[in-house]
């Protein structure tokens, strides 16, 4: 018995592969789709050994049945039984492909594909913030500043500095009253609410001493209010209060006595320009119960950024009024202006050059 495999393209190609090695009475003993494709053919010259279980009998010819041939007609032909036996994993890749393609048309694939999507969008927006161009700074703060007011001078007789501890409230009100009493020839009364700091009545005293006005101590937040009719002569009447971090929400809460007629009173944040936006935001959370009109930055000579001065007044709706630049009583204060918050914020500030320092 000669028995041979034939690999061929197509099972045409390997019948007539068969009949011309083994003859037209070869018998097909197998067939075997190949992964890779094609298809491979088992096959038999001797019809002596051939076995009824594959029913596959000669390729070209029926094979005679030993005892009692049946009638040719009555079996299904060799050739067709061999396509058939290919045909099974033809048809079940035909029906894969057609419930893909039902698949598809219901838009059950969709699905995936929009899965995938989702999936790669979420990975190039965490990707983004590293890869979007740096959006130009200028631009940025001339569109705030286009939309927004940010700054607005002081209006009212009482200016009432409130802030955290060492924003510079002391220093600045000092510095203020000096230019309203000694440049622009005002009345000016200064008036402290703080009893807490140690040495803090006595630098305010030698403020008044040096400026010329006089001080008043207030002892309680209540009595804020008679002691602005006592002074009702003056032109202008600056108030400090002592310093509270944005966690002592009490002692904040404390001087709204000092609060209760607020017609003539205008009531200015200080805060240090050094500070994160998120402290900034904190503070004005906290002192929201004394509801400050103005934002006043100070320290302006010790910080780096200073886009917050732009910034700051667009977020909270809360104009700036002075700046304050050093220690220098009266010299290092001045009035906010747009024009110079958009200079420091992409400038920064920069210290005048004194002619001593220059020789
Ligand atoms: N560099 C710089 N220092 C400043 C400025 N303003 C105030 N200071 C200094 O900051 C320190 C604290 O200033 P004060 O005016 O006492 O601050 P304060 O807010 O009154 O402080 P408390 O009363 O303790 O809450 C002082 O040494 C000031 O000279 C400023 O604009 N620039
Ligand atoms: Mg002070």
């Amino acid at each position: 018995m000669k028995v041979q495999k034939f690999l061929a393209p197509t099972l045409r190609d390997a019948l007539s592969q068969i009949k011309a090695e083994l003859g037209k009475d070869a018998i097909v003993l197998s067939t075997k789709q190949l992964q890779q494709g094609g298809i491979e053919v088992t096959a038999t010259s001797d019809e002596a050994e051939e076995t009824p279980r594959s029913g596959l009998r000669g390729a070209f010819t029926p094979a005679p049945a030993a005892p009692a041939p049946a009638p040719q007609a009555a079996q299904p032909s060799l050739s067709e039984l061999d396509i058939e036996r290919v045909m099974t994993p033809i048809r079940s890749e035909l029906r894969s492909l057609r419930s893909t393609l039902r698949m598809l048309a219901d838009g059950q694939l969709d699905a995936g594909i929009k899965n995938e999507l989702t999936l790669l969008r979420k990975t190039i927006t965490t990707l983004r913030p590293n890869e979007e161009p740096k959006k130009d700074p200028s631009q940025e703060l001339q569109a705030i500043v286009s939309k927004n007011i940010l700054v607005a001078p002081s209006q009212k007789r009482v200016v009432v500095f409130v802030g955290p501890t060492g924003a510079g409230k002391t220093t600045t009100l000092a510095k203020l009253a000096a230019r309203e009493a000694l440049v622009k020839g005002k009345t000016v009364a200064l008036l402290t609410m703080d009893r807490h700091r140690v040495g803090g009545l006595e630098q305010l005293r030698t403020f008044s001493r040096l400026i010329g006005v006089p001080l008043t101590v207030i002892p309680e937040p209540a009595k804020l209010q008679p002691v602005l009719q006592d002074l009702a002569a003056f032109d202008r009447l600056y108030v400090d209060t002592a310093g509270h971090s944005h966690r002592d929400t009490a002692a904040i809460r404390a001087l709204l006595p000092a609060f209760v007629e607020r017609a003539e009173i205008e009531v200015h944040l200080v805060i240090p320009a050094f500070i994160s936006a998120a402290h900034i935001d904190l503070l004005l959370k906290a002192y929201a119960p004394l509801e400050p009109d103005r934002l006043l930055f100070t320290k302006l000579d010790e910080s780096e950024d200073l886009s917050e001065l732009v910034r700051a007044p667009a977020r909270t709706g809360k104009p700036l009024s002075h700046l304050a630049t050093g220690q220098r009583v009266p010299e290092d204060a001045e009035d906010a202006t747009t024009e110079r918050l958009i200079s420091l914020a992409l400038k920064g500030f920069a210290p005048e050059v004194s002619n001593e320092n220059a020789r």
